[in-house]
């Protein structure tokens, strides 16, 4: 990771001219959608909760109402309650969905995973959900994680129910059954941590750490696969690149950069999906404003990509994040306080997307208009 140079607050919160006022506005004049992933209680019950993911986002994810478990969480009945209110919330403020996620190892309810299946009633099972849910969607939900985090951390495939009943054909498979559940949605791969590519030199210590080594397979990997599927006819649009990261553990600006290429290199659009940068406590004034450098680095990261379409924020608030509720020593991982107030990351980020023009009208597509 680079060593990052902090600012202050103040000068974050300089208001300039021409400047957008909302994330929303400032992000779609550049041809970015920005996104938030939301829980349905804290839309219907929460105003003030609802009224920032109105006024700041362009689009929603459901952060887990749409996860196999909740969707059917005793038995082959659907419980939609949650994924629909989202949706409801979606067309009456105008924002768009991005549904999360149709296929996973994680959150599989019981009554599925406790069964042992032969291949073809899992696929039977795992077909029949992609279409039942695809279908319902289709008006509301114009793309999705069909596929999320299939590969493992040394590289290989991740264990999972669906690996073990069906073999590595459910990979392709789950692709070609979105595609016939609704012809016209962008089909999804979503991963964690492949923000590093090889195709970045290793220039120092830290570079040639173990983590950074596993990293590095981890994004090679997955490439590989996407490559191989795209080669084999698969249907699929995007890759998300989910992007937990720590300040510890941040890809520079420039091996950012050069995996988005090496991804938009095979015809893919990207989405920034699951941004949230983690804080060691007890956090600091100091940590908040490198957090808010890296929020930044990351939009820089997929503006100055063309194929970088959308960035999504884990999460409204530190009130709301799942970071403190997994990991005892992190906190403060979004870009509003528990409070809701705006962070410096919040404000850095407005300012990195209103300047864009500014710094990259002779280089950037996005300066066009
Ligand atoms: O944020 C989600 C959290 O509320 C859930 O408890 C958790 C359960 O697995 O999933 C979290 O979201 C994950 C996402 O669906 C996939 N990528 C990793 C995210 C953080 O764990």
């Amino acid at each position: 990771m680079v060593i990052l140079q902090a600012c202050s607050l103040r000068s974050l919160q300089a208001p300039g001219s021409n400047r957008e006022t909302s994330l929303k506005a400032a992000a779609e004049k550049l041809g970015l959608s920005i996104g938030v992933a939301v829980d349905a209680t804290q839309l219907s019950k929460n105003s003030r909760y609802a009224r920032i993911v109105r006024e700041e986002f362009s689009s929603i994810v459901p952060e887990n109402a749409s996860k196999l478990d909740a969707l059917l969480p005793k038995d082959s009945t659907y419980s939609f309650d949650q994924t629909d209110a989202i949706v409801a919330f979606a067309r009456e403020n105008k924002l768009s969905v991005h549904g999360h996620t149709l296929v996973w190892h994680r959150q599989i309810p019981n009554w599925i995973s406790a069964k042992k299946r032969s291949s073809q009633e899992a696929s039977k099972l795992l077909r029949n959900h992609i279409s039942t849910v695809m279908s319902r969607y289709a008006k509301d939900i114009g793309s999705w994680d069909v596929l999320n985090e299939a590969v493992a951390a040394r590289g290989g495939l991740h264990k999972s129910y669906w690996l073990e009943s069906i073999g590595s054909s459910y990979i392709p498979n789950v692709f070609r059954w979105a595609r016939n559940a609704n012809s016209t949605a962008k089909l999804y791969y979503n991963e964690n941590d492949i923000g590093i590519s090889s195709r970045v030199g290793s220039k120092n210590e830290s570079n040639s750490s173990h983590n950074y080594r596993r990293l590095v397979n981890k994004s090679e990997a997955t490439y590989r696969l996407l490559k191989k599927l795209l080669a084999n006819g698969v249907p699929l649009d995007g890759i998300g690149l989910q992007m937990h990261i720590r300040p510890r553990y941040t890809p520079s600006l420039e091996q950012l950069k050069l995996t988005l290429k090496r991804f938009a290199s095979l015809g893919l659009d990207i989405r920034i999906s699951e941004l949230d940068v983690s804080l060691d406590i007890p956090v600091t004034e100091e940590k908040l404003l490198l957090q808010a450098e890296i929020y930044s680095e990351v939009f820089e990261a997929c503006l100055s990509e063309p194929r970088c379409k959308s960035i999504n924020i884990w999460g409204l608030s530190d009130a709301h994040s799942w970071v403190p509720v997994v990991f005892k020593n992190l906190d403060k991982a979004t870009i509003f306080a528990a409070d809701l107030q705006k962070k410096p990351a919040y404000f850095s980020i407005l300012k990195t997307l209103n300047e864009w023009c500014q710094k990259h009208a002779a280089d950037s597509p996005r300066c066009a208009n």
